[in-house]
């Protein structure tokens, strides 16, 4: 019998990156209501729609519980046995025929908010033994995880804005008031940025949109797409030039620090002002301001990531608040101290060791970037991916040219995801095995911890029991890695389970705390503000931080002759993303209380350029690209700079066999139909989904 009281569980949301935390009343095994968790120290009653909706996701009838097998008439429901054993001959099958590397792997964002997936499937890819291994990574944070291994030796070691005590934050690309912040774990971030000016501090955003944190922000200036990189170069030519930089305590394990002067000598704001958009006099003044805040931070996030320039410009960041002494100080770009030190058995990170066989793309700590897989699997040849496995992750509608990747998903031999949605993906697989919910199986954050603004720590164990036979990510994983390794004479191990594993991070960890006194805290425990951890903390053999990494320098070269004497671009409108507040990447929109209201996936464009083209506002528009055209309504609006256009992402449900009622119903059209799966950073291949030229049209 269950039983029928009301008690409230506490929880962390698992949606996106600020760990809000959650009150989920339930009554017996129905929820009755989810708000924000008021006694969490870190979020403090904070929750956005999506935290909300994770009822729907957890009682939506198109959510898979069994296994299901593609089957000419329709999918088809299959035992676990069965699936686990025509998923393990499936892979062996391509293995024997065309060698390990016909298998290719596809991990999607959600595996680094799930406790189970993070653990257990390494030890499956692992497995595989494939070098076709993609995931998310190369169409967000790479440029980041590859700046971190280049100067501070390891790819986690990530600088996190300390949000809470800076007077200077400078933000480029990023809309946090909106994506509640992103590699800056930060719960109710809104009310954290209007902080800084409470206290008189400031706020500068730099973005071609007006976007909804510039809202919140004392100043924000439109730049043109992909520039940023000669942004930064010249406010770092105004501090230099003008005696204004102060590494202060840095200088004594930096090296590199006499190599910045000369190399950003020609980028004056008088050189950069044409190409960025912004006048010299402003970035002048930007540039003293920073370098004379009491503390300053710059921030530069997706927008600044996925672009042509995403490597360099992450890594100018960098040298901005080096130079200026903001590294690792209160106010400045900190490191965290998390419970468990994911760095620690995490691997540092690795450059290049292969390259992708089409286009000869470099490896990043064993993956591939994301826009060379569809070639992979559609070039014939030795190496030429045959299977697929993807889990947590929808490359139809999040990788560029997504409709390419479509059609090579088509042509497998076999594929297997591990999702429980049959989305625009997972349709092309032979057999989908589908984990429990969000909400029945144990629950810590191995990666956002990392990345937090304050050092906390909350476990959360299941909140519901899972229903008998389904099975949980880490359960899949492991059986999947059991089967594919095991012989006659080593059967597979028995396993421990997450919430040991993470009883034994703990325990290693700086704080060495019980899994008991997580269990005793259930709204999470408040382990202080972020504190000065270098050079300790530096994961380089010598300890010490590399200012001016080579293969960084280099790409200035390209800088000068792409950015700084770029030709005239020409009459063609740029394109760039946005996120929105009830989306959560591409797998939010099954549920109603999201969707409800108006068509959300409109195409942004300002006054000027709408008149330029007849364009009316609510008309039905044409944006077409080298890859293909999408058609949506025109919003006009001026917070949009002069020659560009927006699209959200995440949008485009209307494929044949998506089995996702509500979504289906407000479909919208995918950005990534649009974007280009050539336009990549060459330095370390992330995907350029900014910035994408485009032609806009009236229909009819
Ligand atoms: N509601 C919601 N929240 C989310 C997500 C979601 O889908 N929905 N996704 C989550 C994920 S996976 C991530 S990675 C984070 C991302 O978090 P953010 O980085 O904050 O993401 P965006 O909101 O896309 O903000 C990117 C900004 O970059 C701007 N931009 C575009 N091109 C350029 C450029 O060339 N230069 C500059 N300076 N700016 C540019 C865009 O106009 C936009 O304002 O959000 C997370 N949070
Ligand atoms: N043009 C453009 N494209 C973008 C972006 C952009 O800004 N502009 N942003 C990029 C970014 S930052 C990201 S992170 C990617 C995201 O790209 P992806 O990770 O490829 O896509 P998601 O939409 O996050 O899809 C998540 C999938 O995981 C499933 N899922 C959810 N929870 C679980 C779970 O616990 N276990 C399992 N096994 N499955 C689960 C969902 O059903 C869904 O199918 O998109 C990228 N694409
Ligand atoms: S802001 Fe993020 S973590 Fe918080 S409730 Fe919304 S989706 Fe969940
Ligand atoms: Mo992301």
């Amino acid at each position: 019998m269950l039983d029928q009281s009301e008690t409230t569980h506490f929880r962390t949301c698992p949606l996106c990156e600020a760990m809000c935390g959650l009150a989920i009343t339930v009554r017996g095994d129905e929820i009755m209501s989810i708000r924000g968790d008021v006694d969490d120290p870190f979020s403090r009653g904070h929750i956005c729609p999506k935290g909300a909706a994770l009822q729907d996701i957890h009682t939506d009838p198109d959510r898979l519980r069994h296994p299901v097998r593609r089957t000419a008439s329709g999918w088809e429901r299959i035992d676990w046995d069965t699936a686990f054993a025509e998923v393990v001959a499936g892979l062996k099958a391509v293995q024997a025929r065309h060698g390990s590397d016909a298998v290719g792997v596809y991990q999607g964002n959600p595996s680094v908010h799930n406790l189970g997936t993070s653990l257990f499937s390494p030890a499956f890819v692992k497995s595989l033994k494939t070098k076709n291994r993609f995931s998310a990574t190369s169409v967000d944070q790479l440029p980041h995880q590859f700046v971190a291994y280049l100067m501070y030796g390891h790819q986690l070691l990530l600088p996190i804005p300390d949000l809470d005590r800076t007077d200077f934050l400078l933000i480029l690309g990023a809309n946090p008031a909106v994506s509640n912040g992103s590699l800056m774990t930060a719960p109710d971030v809104k009310r954290r940025l209007k902080a800084i000016r409470q206290r008189g501090g400031k706020v500068v955003v730099i973005d071609p949109r007006r976007n909804e944190t510039a809202a919140l922000a004392d100043e924000h200036h439109f730049i043109r797409p992909g520039s940023d990189a000669l942004l930064v170069l010249a406010l770092l030519n105004t501090i230099l030039g003008e005696g204004l930089a102060n590494p202060d305590r840095l200088a004594a394990f930096t090296d590199g620090l006499e190599r910045i002067e000369p190399l950003v000598a020609e980028f004056t704001p008088e050189q950069v002002a044409p190409q960025v958009g912004i006048a010299a006099a402003t970035i002048r003044q930007l540039a003293r301001d920073f370098a004379q805040a009491p503390s300053a931070v710059c921030y530069g996030r997706i927008g600044v990531s996925v672009q042509a320039f995403g490597a360099v410009t992450q890594w100018l960041i960098q040298v901005l608040n080096i130079v200026t002494g903001n590294l690792d100080r209160a106010g400045g770009a900190m490191l965290t101290t998390p419970a468990i030190d994911t760095l620690a058995v995490g691997g540092k990170g690795n450059f290049a060791r292969w390259t992708s066989r089409v286009r000869g793309l470099p490896e990043f700590s064993g993956e591939l970037p994301v826009v060379t897989l569809a070639e992979e699997i559609a070039t014939p040849g030795a190496g030429q991916i045959r299977a697929m496995v993807t889990s947590a992750g929808n490359p139809v509608l999040s990788t560029p040219n997504g409709r390419q990747l479509d059609a090579a998903l088509a042509g497998l031999d076999f594929m297997v995801s591990i999702d429980f949605y049959i989305n625009e993906t997972t349709r092309h697989a032979t057999i989908i095995l589908p984990p429990t919910s969000p909400l029945e199986h144990d629950h810590y954050d191995l990666v956002f911890h990392v990345l937090a603004i304050r050092n906390t720590t909350r476990y959360d164990p299941a909140l519901f029991e899972a229903p008998a036979d389904t099975r949980h990510d880490w359960e899949i994983f492991q059986t999947l890695a059991g089967l594919m390794t095991a012989t006659a004479d080593s059967p597979p191990r028995k396993p421990i389970p997450p919430a040991a594993m993470v009883e034994r991070g703990l325990w290693a960890g700086p704080y060495k705390l019980a899994l008991e006194t997580l269990a005793d805290h259930p709204h999470g425990i408040d382990l202080g503000p972020l504190e000065p951890r270098l050079p300790e903390r530096l994961f380089s053999a010598d300890k010490r931080i590399t200012l001016a990494p080579e293969l960084l320098v280099a790409d200035l070269a390209r800088v000068r002759a792409e950015l700084l004497h770029a030709p005239d671009s020409g009459p063609a409108l740029r394109l760039i993303g946005r996120r929105q507040l009830r989306s959560n990447n591409s797998w939010m929109h099954n549920s109603q209380r999201l969707v409800k209201g108006e068509d959300r996936c409109t195409l942004l464009i300002s006054p000027h350029d709408a008149a330029q083209r007849n364009i009316s506002a609510g008309q039905q528009v044409q944006v077409r690209s080298r890859v293909g055209n999408v058609a949506a309504a025109a919003e006009i609006s001026d917070t949009l700079m002069p020659g560009v256009v927006c699209l959200p992402h995440g949008w485009g449900h209307g494929l044949e066999g998506v089995l996702l009622g509500v979504a289906q119903a407000h479909a919208g059209v995918s950005i990534n139909d649009l974007t280009d799966e050539l336009a990549i950073d060459p330095v370390c291949g992330n995907a350029a989904l900014n910035g994408v030229p485009v032609e806009v049209e009236a229909l009819g």
